[in-house]
């Protein structure tokens, strides 16, 4: 039998979407796990601090320190940690290229594996625009495609200098479950698409919190998941292959550190004053 305390050893771990700074954060489940799973590399893939929800109102218990202190200890001791900001982080792009507690800051990286395969990563919020408007973007063609996502870009920008939060997927999601599935499948198509473009083999992405791995015309698509519901990661083996980690099922089976908030079918954190502020928030 495995030992639940045994340390596993990865070149390379991929996590997303923590949500630092929300309620909803499962802080708990991921100190296990990082106590629990060491690597060469950690790659941060976005929404890691909630800084939008912190702007409304200071949520900052031991346990998210424990994270971050987690975190810069692992740097100390030689592993390489790479965050790459998502649109609840969208603060740290400001600062590409920028390091800090020796974590480097990159807006999106094409990461090899160690069988050469050569995956892009990045958060993928930038698509939402795309995936919103898929139907009217097909129609349009390809400079319309392009387009959407440099406006997308431009005006997430100019939100961040008014100071005005980011529009959430997961809020909107909520509110029309119905469209949230095609959203879902749109997505992984244009996220895998995105991947063709950079002529890579696979891409790693997080932002819809919908842990997978699965081939998408050619493309190996592979999402993290999230650590507000389900605690999922992705590890790359010494040979390059990658595994699916879920890491609340590993620790309700063995009975280990309980979770300190009770599990509630929350996708994001700033549902209720996303409500609030019609759909628009977070
Ligand atoms: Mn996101």
């Amino acid at each position: 039998m495995e030992d639940a305390s045994e340390v596993r050893h990865f070149r390379t771990l991929f996590i997303s979407d923590v949500h630092l700074g929300s309620k909803a954060a499962k802080t708990d489940f991921l100190l296990d796990f990082l106590r629990t799973h060491e690597a060469e590399t950690i790659i941060l893939v976005g929404d890691i601090v909630d800084g939008w929800r912190l702007k409304r109102s200071w949520y900052w218990p031991q346990p998210c320190n424990d994270v971050v202190q987690k975190l810069l200890r692992k740097a100390r001791k030689g592993t390489r940690i790479v965050y790459i900001p998502g649109n609840h982080d969208e603060f740290l792009r400001d600062f590409p290229g920028t390091h800090f507690g020796g974590i480097e800051v990159a807006e999106r990286m094409i990461h090899e594996m160690a069988d050469g395969k050569r995956y892009l990563v990045l958060h993928g919020d930038e698509f939402d625009v795309v995936v919103r408007n898929a139907r009217l973007l097909a129609y349009l063609g390809d400079w319309a495609y392009d387009t959407a996502i440099a406006i997308n870009v431009m005006l997430a920008a100019v939100r961040r200098k008014l100071g005005m939060p980011y529009w959430s997927f997961s809020a909107w999601a909520k509110l029309q479950v119905k469209h949230a599935v095609n959203f879902i499948g749109e997505f992984q198509r244009v996220v895998a698409e995105e991947a063709r473009r950079n002529d890579v083999d696979g891409v790693i992405c997080g932002h819809i919190h919908h842990a997978l791995m699965e081939d998408i015309d050619g493309i190996h698509y592979v999402n993290t998941g999230d650590w507000v519901e389900s605690c999922t990661a992705v590890a790359e083996h010494p040979d390059g292959r990658l595994e699916l980690i879920s890491w609340a099922h590993k620790i309700s089976a063995s009975g280990a550190p309980k979770p300190v908030q009770k599990m509630v079918p929350v996708m994001i954190p700033s549902l209720d004053s996303a409500k609030k502020e019609g759909a628009r928030a977070a």
